[in-house]
């Protein structure tokens, strides 16, 4: 197979992650940069064995960095760009978005400036099912790649944002890009400020868990392993300009997913608690994926396979877990639920 040169950006963090130990492993012909500001999301602790590896580079660096992006560009002469390096937290989005105007909006802007200046093969922007806005809870409406978008939280508008920039470069100035949108990820490390690893780490340490409003909100889930393999798929032989939505028809409410995870670790119910709902919180996401399953995708996790073998993950990496939520996690959780009431 021939060799390619990959940007990947975000690699330190959740799902950038686990795609450049995909790509590492599956792509040994490949040479991958991973080029990741490490900011609180993101950890290195987790590539210890694919840094061992000829393929494998790491780059600090902070895409909204216009002068130094450039440079790299014009030293490395990269084959493709995969972009996933974002603000991705919707709780911080709605405490403070200026940060996510900066990185997502105009770090992706530079990285596209950079693409089109070097000539790239391809710019694969990883987005988000969040862009569409929300749906109601009528089970057979689906967001498709047609639907407008309607972002509702700061962060999805910063994503919806980056995708207009990303569709516009490639309209005006012809550069060769795909951008996907994918439901909730769950699977090995994700970062415990999110519902699933939330819920595992409080419920592994007999921890309320809050639970906003009613529970009853809609969240299309999809393990990250089956999100990496659609990258891989679209990169490769995704259609030049187009966007293809990634989710599996795993559609459960936030109750469910968290009594999922209490039964599983042999806990009580007891340990759940509503709290203050989430301002604007988005009542259902659920994504139909049959572009994608055209181009030949098929996921290999349903929710019950998935959930099982993220719970046992998290079981089988406590002290991964244990150094993420010591330290600066604390006074995030103290500030972002001390606000909350209980309902
Ligand atoms: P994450 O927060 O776990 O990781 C983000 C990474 O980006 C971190 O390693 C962080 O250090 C890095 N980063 C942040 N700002 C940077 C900057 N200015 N320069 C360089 N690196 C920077 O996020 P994630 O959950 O892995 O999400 C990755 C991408 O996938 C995001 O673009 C997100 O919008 C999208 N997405 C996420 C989900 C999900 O369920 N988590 C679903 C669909 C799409
Ligand atoms: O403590 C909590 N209690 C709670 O009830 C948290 C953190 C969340 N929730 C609810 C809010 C949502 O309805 O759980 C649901 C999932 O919340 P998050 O894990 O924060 O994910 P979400 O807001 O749906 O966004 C995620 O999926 C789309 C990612 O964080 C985004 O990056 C991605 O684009």
């Amino acid at each position: 197979m021939e060799k390619k040169k990959l940007l990947v950006t975000g690699g330190a963090g959740f799902i950038g992650g686990n795609f450049v130990q995909y790509m590492v492993n599956e792509f040994p012909q490949y040479d991958i940069y991973n080029l990741d500001l490490l900011t609180y999301a993101g950890d290195l602790t987790k590539h210890r064995q694919v840094k061992k590896k000829n393929n494998y580079h790491f780059i600090k660096a902070d895409i909204a960095d216009r002068k130094f992006i450039i440079s790299l560009f014009e030293k490395e002469k990269f084959d493709y760009v995969i972009h996933f390096a974002a603000e991705s937290h919707v709780d911080r989005s709605i405490s403070d978005p200026s940060i996510f105007v900066q990185t997502n909006v105009l770090g992706t802007q530079i990285l596209l400036d950079a693409s089109k200046q070097f000539g790239i093969s391809k710019f694969l922007h990883v987005s988000t099912d969040e862009v569409y806005g929300e749906l109601d809870f009528d089970p057979t409406t689906f967001f498709t790649e047609e639907t407008p978008l309607q972002p509702n939280s700061p962060y999805s508008a910063s994503k919806a944002s980056s995708d207009f920039l990303v569709r516009a470069y490639h309209e005006t100035y012809g550069l060769p890009i795909n951008i996907t949108r994918c439901s909730n990820n769950y699977g090995p490390y994700h970062f415990p400020e999110k519902l699933i690893p939330l819920t595992i780490s409080r419920v592994l340490n007999n921890e309320k868990v809050p639970i906003y409003g009613d529970g009853k909100n809609i969240r299309d889930w999809l393990h990250v392993y089956d999100h990496c393999a659609a990258i891989d798929l679209v990169l490769h032989q995704g259609v030049n300009g187009e966007v293809y939505n990634v989710g599996g028809h795993n559609e459960r409410t936030n109750l469910e997913v968290v009594k999922t995870i209490i039964r599983t670790l042999g806990k009580s119910e007891d340990l759940i608690e509503f709290v203050t709902d989430r301002l604007g919180h988005d009542k259902r996401y659920a994504i139909d994926p049959t572009k994608l399953e055209r181009l030949g995708w098929k996921p290999t996790f349903n929710f019950e396979t998935g959930i099982a073998q993220t719970i046992q993950w998290y079981i089988d990496n406590k002290e991964w877990l244990e150094q993420i939520i010591s330290g600066e996690y604390k006074n995030y959780f103290k500030n972002q639920y001390s606000v909350k009431q209980k309902l």
